[in-house]
């Protein structure tokens, strides 16, 4: 949009004026963001109608992506900048004595998410509406989203996340008329009606009412806005008598109350069944009344109607939509059920199978009464198909959804489909040999990949300002609307002048974080060390402990020999633990022992230190990676899906020490074997171990001193007040052999980081390694995973 600075200094007084009563000088920093934000609210509303309005007048295709997290992180900054307001905005709070950064710091993240999958979903709203395609978003306004982290005494402590603050939820919009119903519990019998046709009758079910709130979706400098619709949960007027106790109420209101901390293991919650459903149902009732305005026969729905189910927690839309369809609209089964498969697709986010959902068939009854009728006849359904053709009685038990009274969503998901991918060639290939194999081999043209990606916006305009002026000046700013244009950096990464930029620019953004650092730890470091970086959720197999067994040797060494020659090293580290995950706690009660017996040691001489930031987030997710020289991406082979910060981190010039697990593969095919630092055991060898079974941690721990050393400092004391939790650790490892095999890798990991070492002290080939990443990087774009989406899976145009 076009706007000068003197009419943006007007309308912002203007709206302060009628909004808060006040003048600049008095308002505090979040009156001035409330104050910003709805302006640009003002400045936006009309384009978002007009999209909305053009979409329906031209009864274009629509995906909705479904999924349980969001995790936009903050919007100021992002919507200004995708406005092409951002310079402008900047400028005119100068001129009117405001600093944009204490303003932008107001607004609170939106952390309707845990991690990885949240954030995937959030970039790729952003990359929609910037590539143009009509692609909405369907989730749940969780009113506490994922909990603020706290580090008392070691121990990790959690806060609520009590976003709405004082102001709401600036952003979102709510759409009163396009509430819905939404019914659970119950009995549910079927009776003929007047044509002889058996209908379902509901006897005693719950109804509530579902609210949607739309968050607009702000493509970049192109008019566009899609919408991201996330729905609340009321209690209808009408059934108010229902509900007489503030208990009863309550109840009710915990279906949007928090989101599930817990990205680990699938655990058989009745709540968490009740929030799927909920936001699944009521999205799919909207999707349906606004496809049936445009006066189009309902069997041909999936030519105007994608539904992508994000990992199985929306998994159970397939056959919501059947029941939809047959029930409320009359459908005949196979006409339905034709429509529903291809509508939906499906995408796995992991292989790690406890994190397969299977409800309990008697708890899914109980909450879904016609849903289960509707599960158990699709699983007969598919049963009989797949018998008739022939295939294997084993595969089809494999295969099937319902058996030993469990519901596998999974199989839902796919069998309800057209398409499933995964997230990295490597985790899709693996789904095709093992996890899924045998639906690989019933469908083998529902298979497919779709390499994760990031919003490249994000992480360097806004993360990194002071990158993307430095490639402004040396490939010019083209790179900022077409991110391929980044290429053209490879012809300047032997060039000493631009090296030496990069250099500085790195160095500042370090100076940054270290500032940060002593502001809330309390301890100083020194930006001529490496600043080495793992921050992501905390899960065994992630391997941060295999991080702390590299700094335990680090700090022994130099007890050894405080001369030893070493470039000093910051360990960064920044992870939530799941509330429930006693080991993932007990890790990050070790590090933080570890970092105050190394940070408060003088005789390491600042050689080494350890910093764990609390309450790792996307806002402080923008502070640390652009201030990496090292990149941790250290999993065991085969058991990350992909990894997105990995690509983040790339983009803005760390260098990536990574094993060959999900997306690190692609890194280093895009950036090539020099420019990455690669160890450890690749998945075939990780396999062998499982096939042959002989995998014996003791045996690494007893023939080699270096790892008994590094093990026994777990139990012997050195660690302060840790005693259970090293020896929890010691289990781990030893008594129940080690089953990320961090052992075996210890050796290798030990070699690359002496090779990050070597090649951090030549300065001119550091740079170079360091250039060759950000110049390589544009393959990550999410606006271009998004195209692949939007093109093989959903059939979309722009
Ligand atoms: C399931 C049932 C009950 C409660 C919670 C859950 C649950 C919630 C979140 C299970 C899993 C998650 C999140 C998984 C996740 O973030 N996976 C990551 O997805 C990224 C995007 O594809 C990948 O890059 C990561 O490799 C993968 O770990």
């Amino acid at each position: 949009m076009q706007l000068t600075k003197e009419q943006f200094i007007r309308d912002f007084k203007d709206t302060l004026h009628e909004e808060q009563l006040i003048k600049v000088p008095k308002a505090t920093a979040s009156e001035l963001f409330t104050t910003l934000a709805k302006l640009v609210r003002k400045y936006y509303t009309s384009t978002w109608i007009d999209r909305n309005n053009r979409l329906s007048e031209n009864q274009e295709k629509i995906a909705y992506y479904f999924s349980i997290e969001f995790l936009p992180g903050r919007m100021l900054e992002t919507n200004l900048l995708n406005l092409g307001i951002l310079e402008t905005v900047k400028e005119g709070f100068a001129e009117l004595g405001i600093d944009f950064n204490d303003v932008k710091v107001a607004e609170h993240d939106m952390a309707l998410g845990n991690g990885g999958l949240g954030r995937l979903a959030a970039a790729f709203m952003d990359s929609l509406a910037t590539t143009g395609y009509p692609g909405f978003g369907n989730g749940l306004r969780y009113k506490y989203g994922l909990f603020k982290q706290r580090i008392v005494d070691g121990y990790q402590v959690e806060l609520p996340d009590s976003w709405f603050g004082s102001m709401g939820n600036v952003w979102e919009v709510r759409k009163d008329h396009d509430v819905v119903d939404v019914k659970l519990f119950g009995n549910v019998y079927l009776q003929a009606n007047e044509e002889g046709k058996l209908v379902p009758v509901y006897d005693g079910a719950q109804v509530l009412r579902a609210v949607p709130y739309d968050v607009p979706q702000i493509g970049f400098e192109n008019d566009i806005i899609n919408n991201l619709r996330l729905w609340d949960v009321e209690i209808p007027e009408e059934y108010e008598l229902n509900y007489p106790a503030l208990e009863d109420r309550r109840r009710v209101q915990d279906i949007t109350a928090i989101l599930y901390p817990d990205d680990t293991s699938y655990e058989g919650k009745q709540l968490r069944l009740v929030q799927e459903y909920f936001m699944t149902s009521a999205g799919l009732q909207t999707i349906i009344k606004s496809y049936l305005k445009q006066g189009l026969p309902l069997e041909n729905i999936h030519e105007k109607v994608s539904v992508h189910i994000n990992d199985t927690h929306p998994a159970v839309a397939p056959a919501e939509f059947m029941r939809l369809l047959v029930d409320e609209y009359g459908l005949e089964w196979d006409i339905a059920w034709q429509a529903t498969v291809k509508t939906m697709s499906y995408t796995n986010h992991t292989i790690l199978s406890e994190a397969l959902e299977k409800w309990d068939a008697n708890l899914f009854k109980q909450v879904l009464p016609r849903v289960y009728q509707i599960v158990l006849e699709i699983d007969n359904r598919f049963v009989v198909e797949m018998a008739q053709k022939g295939v294997d009685t084993q595969v089809i038990e494999n295969t099937r959804i319902v058996k030993n009274g469990q519901i596998h969503m999974a199989n839902l998901s796919i069998i309800g489909g057209h398409s499933v991918n995964g997230v990295a060639k490597l985790h899709t290939e693996l789904l095709k040999e093992d996890t899924l194999h045998d639906f690989y081999t019933l469908y083998p043209e529902k298979f497919n990949n779709k390499t994760n990606g990031i919003v490249q916006r994000r992480w360097t305009q806004i993360a990194a300002p002071e990158l993307s002026a430095a490639l402004d000046r040396t490939i010019g700013n083209g790179w900022r609307k077409d991110i391929h244009e980044l290429r053209k950096l490879n012809d300047f990464v032997d060039d000493a002048a631009v090296q030496d930029t990069f250099y500085q620019v790195k160095q500042d953004a370090k100076a940054k974080l270290a500032a940060y650092i002593k502001d809330t730890t309390g301890v100083e470091v020194s930006t001529e060390a490496i600043f080495d970086v793992q921050v992501k959720r905390l899960h065994a197999y992630k391997r941060q402990l295999l991080n702390v067994l590299h700094i335990i040797k680090l700090y022994w060494d130099l007890k050894d020999d405080p001369d030893k020659d070493m470039v000093p090293r910051v360990f960064i580290f920044g992870a939530k633990a799941a509330p429930g995950y006693r080991f993932a706690k007990s890790v990050i009660k070790v590090i933080n022992e570890l970092a105050s017996l190394i940070n408060n040691d003088d005789s390491l001489q600042g050689k080494l230190k350890v910093i764990f930031l609390e309450n790792y987030n996307v806002s402080l997710a923008e502070l640390i990676i652009p201030a990496a020289n090292v990149s941790e991406q250290i999993s065991l082979a085969s058991k990350e899906a992909s990894g997105t910060s990995n690509m983040k981190f790339m983009m803005t010039g760390a260098i990536t020490l990574a094993t060959l697990d999900g997306a690190n593969i692609e890194i280093k095919d895009e950036v090539g074997d020099d420019n990455v630092v690669i160890f450890g055991m690749n998945k075939d060898e990780v396999y062998d171990h499982y096939a042959r079974h002989d995998y014996y941690s003791r045996g690494v721990y007893e023939n080699n001193p270096v790892i008994h050393r590094v093990i026994d400092t777990f139990v012997n004391g050195t660690i302060p007040n840790c005693q259970g939790e090293g020896m929890e650790i010691y289990e781990a490892l030893i008594t129940h052999n080690d089953e990320y095999f961090l052992l075996e890798d210890f050796t290798s990991y030990v070699e690359a980081q002496e090779r990050i070492d070597a090649l951090y002290r030549g300065k001119a080939k550091w740079s170079r390694m360091s250039l060759m990443n950000i110049a390589n990087s544009d393959k990550f774009t999410s606006d271009d995973t998004i195209t692949q989406y939007a093109e093989e899976i959903w059939n979309l145009k722009k």
